[in-house]
């Protein structure tokens, strides 16, 4: 009697333990799911991703009770693990696809705040560029000339040695092509053009005169650079052909166009100087304006500088060009745009303009 009793106890012993844990289990299990009905009522509710930020931690951060639970699993049987677990993972997918669901929505929301225009916001500044002096300059000298009637006319940069050179009463063996040191291409009929001379026959064999061009661009030469040199500058031709175009009219449009480029008296001085091309020729200097005559770097101490070769248009040139011989005559020129931009805006150094310096360009 005395071992049944004793066996009776030790049953209900068991029973209770059993009983607790199926409680503790169903206790788990209603947990679980208290927390993922909870997790939907208040997320529902959620107007802003701070907020949502908060609840994300609160149901499934570290230190939420949802975690609590699943550390607890370890404590459990096997088959209770596995039961617990499955719910558990299941809720938390559900957590996470709710939680999900509401940030699509909210950045739904502020997508549609970004479309509203507030016209109160101050603008923001773009940055715009402007124009290199050079730019400036060429674009002041185009209109000074359209304003005189003159054409404004193109030629290539690379250039083949005929317009370049022979045309130009320069043929392979005149000393004159010494003064322009070239860049002749593999080919070696082609160079970079070393003066927009080379536009000179180009047009002339398009066109019959009167003529009246100016020619600005890019020319190139194998220069060793210092304060009024460069290997890459530009120059303006100008080009008169007519009937009887004189030294007077060359003078006189020169007079024009340094008054109007310049705004104030500069004073200029015409000098005897050989181009082959020309006959008589000349070089136009220029009275310093950085340093007032006085000599300086810009100058390189003479008080003047060159701004460039002038003269009458040599007959061989108008031949070239398919003119008979004294049928016409003109006057021809090419300046330095560079140095003409020196003496605007009193630049000492050539080397400035494409140095790619910004404090320099940003002045203009
Ligand atoms: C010539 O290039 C002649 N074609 C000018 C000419 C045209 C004469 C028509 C007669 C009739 P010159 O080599 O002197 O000439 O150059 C003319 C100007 O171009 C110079 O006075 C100078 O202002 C500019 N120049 C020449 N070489 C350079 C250089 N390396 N860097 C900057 N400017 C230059």
């Amino acid at each position: 009697m005395k071992t049944d009793k004793k066996r009776m106890g030790a049953n209900s012993f068991v029973l209770v333990v059993i009983n607790i844990q199926l409680v503790s289990l169903l206790m788990m299990e209603q947990k679980i799911v208290d927390i993922k009905n909870q997790a939907v009522e208040i997320i529902k509710k959620v107007k802003n991703s701070d907020e949502l930020f908060n609840l994300e931690k609160k149901f499934l951060g570290r230190k939420s009770e949802f975690v609590g639970i699943l550390k607890g699993l370890k404590d459990l049987s096997e088959e209770e693990r596995r039961k617990i677990g499955v719910l558990a993972n299941k809720t938390k997918g559900e957590i996470i696809e709710i939680i999900l669901k509401k940030k699509t929505e909210l950045s739904g929301q502020r997508g549609s705040e970004k479309e509203k225009i507030d016209v109160t916001i101050p603008g923001k500044k773009k940055e715009i560029g402007h124009l290199h002096p050079i730019s400036v300059v060429r674009r002041d000298i185009e209109d000074i000339f359209t304003s005189m009637g003159f054409e404004i006319a193109d030629g290539p940069e690379v250039e083949t040695e005929f317009y370049n050179f022979d045309a130009l009463n320069i043929p392979a063996d005149h000393p004159a092509r010494d003064m322009q040191d070239t860049f002749f291409l593999k080919d070696e009929k082609l160079a970079m053009r070393s003066q927009t001379s080379s536009v000179q026959v180009r047009y002339m064999q398009q066109h019959k005169p009167p003529i009246k061009i100016i020619v600005p661009g890019k020319c190139f030469r194998n220069e060793a650079t210092d304060t009024t040199h460069e290997h890459t500058f530009y120059q303006f031709e100008a080009l008169v052909v007519g009937k009887d175009i004189n030294i007077g009219n060359l003078k006189i449009v020169a007079h024009q166009f340094f008054s109007a480029f310049f705004g104030t008296d500069v004073k200029v001085r015409l000098r005897p100087s050989y181009f082959p091309f020309v006959e008589p020729g000349f070089e136009f200097d220029i009275s310093c304006t950085v340093c007032g005559g006085k000599g300086c770097r810009a100058c390189k101490g003479n008080g003047w500088l060159e701004l460039g070769g002038a003269g009458m248009v040599n007959q061989n040139v108008l031949e070239a060009a398919g003119y008979k011989c004294n049928e016409y005559q003109g006057f021809a020129w090419g300046f330095g745009l560079e140095r003409l931009a020196m003496m605007k805006y009193k630049i000492d150094d050539i080397r400035l303009f494409h140095s790619g310096d910004l404090r320099f360009i940003r002045q203009f």
